[in-house]
């Protein structure tokens, strides 16, 4: 059966890194059904700008809900990112946070102390990539 897939990364906590969001998701959809490729589009807040916020966040806890698997480039510090991890830990779901150690940023310890048995973490180059999901999903 395929995968069903959650890809989180920052919309309104800046769209620095939507076309690597474009790359990442394009490389998930070899795993399967990727819920939220809107994310990664460069026309997500023209597209979705119409709907009711309530409406955005009630869709996306119900394909977060039908998820087996999170994945979330986390290195564009988000709000709304944040958030779904936090509900996605409640849900029991196994979970992905990408973060490009770049300049000075550093990962929030909430995400970088969160590793456990369904909670990876991974510092990434984006050559990584491949490798790092082809592993994730394998376990
Ligand atoms: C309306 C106006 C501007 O952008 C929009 C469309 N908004 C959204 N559409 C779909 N998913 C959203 C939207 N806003 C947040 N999300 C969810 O939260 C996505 O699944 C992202 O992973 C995450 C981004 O949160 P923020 O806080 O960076 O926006």
């Amino acid at each position: 059966m395929s995968k069903k897939i959650y890809f989180a990364g920052s919309i309104r906590g800046g769209r620095d890194d939507a076309e690597l969001y474009l790359r990442i998701v394009t490389q998930l959809k070899d795993y399967g059904t990727v819920f939220t490729e809107h994310v990664a589009s460069p026309t997500v807040e023209k597209d979705d700008g119409q709907l009711e916020s309530k409406f955005i966040h009630d869709r996306d806890m119900d394909w977060l809900n039908q998820s087996d698997y999170l994945v979330a480039e986390v290195t564009q510090p988000s709000l709304g990112v944040g958030y779904e991890i936090g509900r996605a830990v409640d849900l029991n779901k196994k979970i992905l946070c990408l973060f490009r150690p770049e300049g000075k940023r550093k990962l929030s310890c909430m995400i970088d102390g969160a590793v456990g048995p369904n909670f990876t973490v991974k510092y990434y180059t984006e050559e990584e990539v491949p490798g790092i999901l082809k592993e994730f999903f394998s376990t």
